[in-house]
């Protein structure tokens, strides 16, 4: 059987980064059925043209999985697969949490044949089986314990990904354009990967808005070391092979929740020569140890995402986040930037003791510190989470299934002390204020004494986070931008350019030292 593993665009943002649990399913799918995946963020396509598509390669099953986020999205394309007869089975976190919604129990039109909950590792080859045999079934549960409780997956042994073969064109990062051009310039850009891994699953803290510790549970599971390190040297070896660039993405929830495994395992990378730039997610209360940071820097870490949410410590106690401290943020930044590492910085606006005026404290706040890549979201109810379930007893919540007519930036529920508008304008600011071509200027500059690469990459990163909150979907856009940047673009380039002839100025006078010592003058 033929079967199509397909993510819907989220409507932001393109080709990023490959979803984990496509290529995940894919590795642990039975012998003799062959699995396509397309991500509808590296390869757009309407319904249509994916009912087309479908028929065309003679699919027989579909595997849909989407965040609350985008699911509104994913069923428009699940009925309309299921509208020409295909099957169609979804899966993540969503669907866990609303199971019935997909499968059109709760009164609302039924979008899926089947449903998997939860972790799908051990169902999969089930719901394949079962596919190919024409007896799905409408839902797919691990087993459970004695207590009820689902069956998880122990990461050991974990499926192999043969990142060394698997075709990733879809989701090479340098733009089509630009690719002969880098090809030719050397250094193996002609393309660039972000690959997501995964070391473990779960996380203990519970943070109030989260569906993590609920989902993949309070107790974390780890991959062996070894597996981790395998799975790099792969990587890294087929980048070195192709002549491009991979870059890793840890998709933990917290790479350093137990700091004497990661420790461990930071060191086995750089002992196996492993080291690939990575992005990790860490908590601030993790980044203390100065062990760890050093660590993080030798094995390749270049930026680390923080769910700082707020700078005011009462909005992190009401959402259960009271372990991360707003008053350390800034000497954990310091201490990253001093290895020249630098933080993505993760905060939620309409909290309940947020007032308007919010995003102007935010933002000083955030310029005091070493320059980095500030996001800003807004506090959402996502169903199954304790905040859910408290908004809703509370009667607050002004759109319960806020995900179905889904609007960006558009609270589903008033904080206590703004309105839902006001919310929506301090995020705005925010993103205003955060990406204005002043601000990236001021950002390189804050980190002159680095090297050029350091002050290259947090531009560029800068150029490309503006784009989650004003879409840069088309070639216009980036010009435009570029442009309104042409000032630090056009001195960082002016210096780049400068080093590679001093340096083939350089390599010249040697090769001229070399044949002149060698000719005996
Ligand atoms: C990596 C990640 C991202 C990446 C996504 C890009 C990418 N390509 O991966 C980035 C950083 C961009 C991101 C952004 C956001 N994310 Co995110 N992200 C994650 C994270 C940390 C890991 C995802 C992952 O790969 N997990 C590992 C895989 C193995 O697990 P899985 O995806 O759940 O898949 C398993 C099962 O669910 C199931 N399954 C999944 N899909 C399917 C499909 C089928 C057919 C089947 C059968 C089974 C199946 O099988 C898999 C194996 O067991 C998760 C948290 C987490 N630990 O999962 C949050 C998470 C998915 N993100 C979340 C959120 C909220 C967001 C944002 C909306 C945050 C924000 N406020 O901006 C944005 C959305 C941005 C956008 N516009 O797309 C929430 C989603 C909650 C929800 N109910 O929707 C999560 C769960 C975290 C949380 N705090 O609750 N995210
Ligand atoms: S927000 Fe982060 S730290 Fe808090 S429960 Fe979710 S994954 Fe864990």
């Amino acid at each position: 059987m033929k079967i199509l593993l397909y993510n819907p665009d989220n409507g932001v943002t393109r080709n990023f980064m490959p979803h984990l649990w496509m290529f995940l399913l894919q590795a642990l799918t039975p012998p003799g059925h062959e699995v396509i995946l397309i991500d509808g963020n590296a390869r757009a396509m309407t319904e249509d043209e994916l009912v087309n598509y479908v028929r065309e390669e003679g699919i027989g099953l579909v595997g849909i999985g989407a965040m609350t986020r985008m699911i509104a999205r994913a069923y428009r394309f699940a009925d309309a697969l299921r509208a020409a007869g295909v099957k169609v089975v979804m899966g993540g976190p969503h669907v866990t949490e609303c199971p019935d919604e997909a499968l059109g129990r709760d009164g609302g039109p039924q979008h899926a044949d089947a449903v998997a909950l939860g972790e799908a590792d051990a169902t999969w080859p089930l719901i394949v089986e079962d596919a190919a045999r024409g007896e799905l079934k409408a839902v797919y549960q691990p087993e459970t314990d004695a207590k009820g409780n689902d069956l998880k997956p122990s990461l050991q042994p974990y499926p192999h990904i043969p990142w060394e073969t698997l075709e990733l064109d879809q989701f090479n990062l340098v733009p089509g354009v630009a690719q002969p051009l880098l090809k030719r310039l050397g250094g193996g850009w002609g393309q660039f990967h972000v690959v997501p891994l995964e070391t473990g699953r779960g996380c203990p803290y519970g943070c109030e808005f989260c569906t993590v510790t609920g989902f993949f549970g309070d107790s974390i599971r780890f991959r062996t070391n070894e597996s981790v390190v395998e799975e790099l040297l792969r990587l890294k070896g087929r980048a070195r092979k192709e002549r491009g660039q991979v870059a890793v993405f840890f998709i933990d929830d917290n790479l350093a929740i137990n700091i004497k495994r990661t420790k461990q395992l930071l060191r086995d990378i750089i002992e196996a020569g492993a080291q690939v730039p990575w992005v990790a997610q860490i908590s601030a209360n993790l980044l203390r140890d100065e062990e760890l940071v050093d660590l993080i820097a030798a094995s390749g870490g270049k930026w680390v995402f923080i769910g700082m949410e707020s700078i005011d410590p009462a909005n992190m106690a009401d959402v259960n986040k009271n372990f991360s401290k707003p008053s350390e943020y800034g000497a954990v930044l310091e201490r990253l930037a001093r290895r020249n590492i630098f933080a993505i910085t993760s905060f939620i606006f309409g909290m309940d003791n947020d007032t308007t005026g919010v995003a102007e404290r935010t933002v000083k706040e955030i310029e005091s510190w070493p320059p980095g890549l500030p996001v800003f979201g807004q506090l959402t109810p996502f169903p199954a989470t304790p905040l859910y379930d408290r908004l809703e007893k509370a009667g607050r919540l002004a759109r319960p299934k806020h995900w179905l007519d889904f609007a960006p930036f558009v609270m589903a529920h008033a904080p206590l002390k703004m309105t839902i508008e006001e919310a929506r304008q301090e995020t705005r600011r925010a993103w205003e204020q955060s990406y204005s071509p002043e601000r990236n200027a001021q950002a390189v500059e804050a980190i002159a004494g680095h090297d050029l690469q350091y002050r290259l990459s947090m531009l560029v990163s800068r150029l490309f986070f503006r784009g989650i909150y004003f879409p840069q979907m088309n070639r216009r856009a980036w010009a435009k931008l570029v442009f309104d940047n042409r000032r630090t673009v056009l001195s960082l380039v002016r210096e780049g350019f400068a080093k590679y002839r001093e340096s083939r100025r350089r390599g010249a006078e040697v090769a001229g030292a070399v044949t002149a010592s060698a000719s005996g003058d």
